[in-house]
């Protein structure tokens, strides 16, 4: 299959992130992406084509304008302030608070995201919408006829909803790709997120929508981030209830348990009957994951990607997380492979 890739992912590198109440060195980084693309050269998985440019309209369609205005400026406004550091927000409007966007830079911050620890560096809006376009133009592949395409995207999407974003994640690329399918035709789009960390961006956007069905397989909330979203129970609303499936995951679990919440999963969608499929392809379950509390071992995602093989619909892989550098690209790589019936 063909891999689409942008060098621009390099522009998004953020020196430091908070972690365990200490400043450390960011564990998104650009070697992921590198490791990866190394591997898919290594391994001879296809072509490597660069992406073509889609513009906004198409971001869009799932994200609201003020959140991508404020992406697109929020770095200007911060150095602005002669701050040449990168920029975190510090408090977020919680229960009882407004939600009215502040003018000034450290409120819109806040008011735009999550977590704090996604740092916004010179960069971040060239290297995010450059990883929309890399997702867009692997959409473009399958409706020209590819059965798969794998879209190496850095920064990665799922965790970014409509209007914020956190976990590393600026623009949702799996939930923008899944859109455009929608508006080409698609009558059904499935999101399958293999990440570990639950894909609370992807859900909250298709929430309420029967044209795209979301499941995702990830660290139990109750113990893992991002701690609000992912519980067994979400399965919907309106006309969207039913089209979300959960299967959130203890601390621990191997490839047994995993498998078995796959094996559900992908039950799950064939009955669904989705047009097209859209992996969110995380590999942060590996076992030597730096920030992840799963098992899997690099010859099971050569399984996982038989599993998402067996559904037999046109497959779009868009890359999300994984943090164990040395392995990403034979983990990522083993995905696409064993989907192409290696192993
Ligand atoms: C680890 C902090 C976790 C968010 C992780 C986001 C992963 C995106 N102590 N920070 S795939
Ligand atoms: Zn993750």
């Amino acid at each position: 299959m063909k891999t689409v890739y942008s060098e621009k992912h390099k522009l998004h590198h953020a020196k430091f992130e908070l972690i365990n109440g200490r400043m450390q060195p960011a564990v998104e980084m650009p070697s992921r992406a590198e490791t990866v693309l190394e591997r898919v050269k290594a391994v001879d998985l296809g072509p490597i084509i660069g992406p073509s440019a889609h513009g906004l309209d198409p971001v869009l369609k799932v994200h609201d304008a003020g959140f991508v205005t404020f992406l697109e400026r929020a770095w200007g406004l911060w150095a602005a302030e002669g701050r040449d550091y990168e920029a975190l927000p510090l408090v977020w409007p919680v229960r009882g608070l407004r939600q009215i966007e502040p003018d000034y830079i450290d409120g819109k911050l806040s008011y735009y995201s999550f977590d704090a620890g996604t740092p916004i560096t010179a960069g971040t809006w060239a290297a995010a919408t450059a990883s929309a376009d890399v997702a867009l133009t692997g959409a473009d592949l399958l409706r020209a006829g590819a059965t798969a395409a794998f879209a190496l995207c850095r920064p990665p999407g799922h965790h970014a909803a409509a209007d914020f974003y956190g976990g590393y994640c600026f623009l949702n690329n799996a939930a923008i790709a899944a859109q455009s399918f929608i508006d080409a035709g698609a009558g059904r789009v499935a999101i399958l997120d293999v990440d570990y960390h639950h894909g609370n961006g992807t859900q909250a956007i298709f929430y309420r929508r029967p044209d795209v069905y979301f499941a995702s397989i990830h660290g139990d909330p109750r113990q893992e981030f991002p701690f609000f979203l992912g519980y067994e129970d979400e399965t919907g609303e309106g006309a969207g209830e039913g089209c979300n499936a959960n299967y959130p995951l203890v601390w621990g679990s191997g490839f047994d348990a995993w498998s078995a919440a796959l094996e559900d999963a992908c039950r799950r969608i064939a009955a669904y009957g989705p047009e097209v499929v859209v992996v969110s392809l995380g590999v942060d379950t590996f076992e030597k994951d730096p920030i992840s509390q799963f098992k899997l071992k690099s010859d099971d995602y050569l399984r996982i990607g038989k599993t998402i093989a067996a559904l037999g619909k046109p497959t779009l892989f868009v890359m999300e997380g994984g943090y164990a550098v040395a392995e990403i690209g034979i983990n990522a790589v083993n995905v696409l492979q064993g989907f192409e019936g290696r192993g």
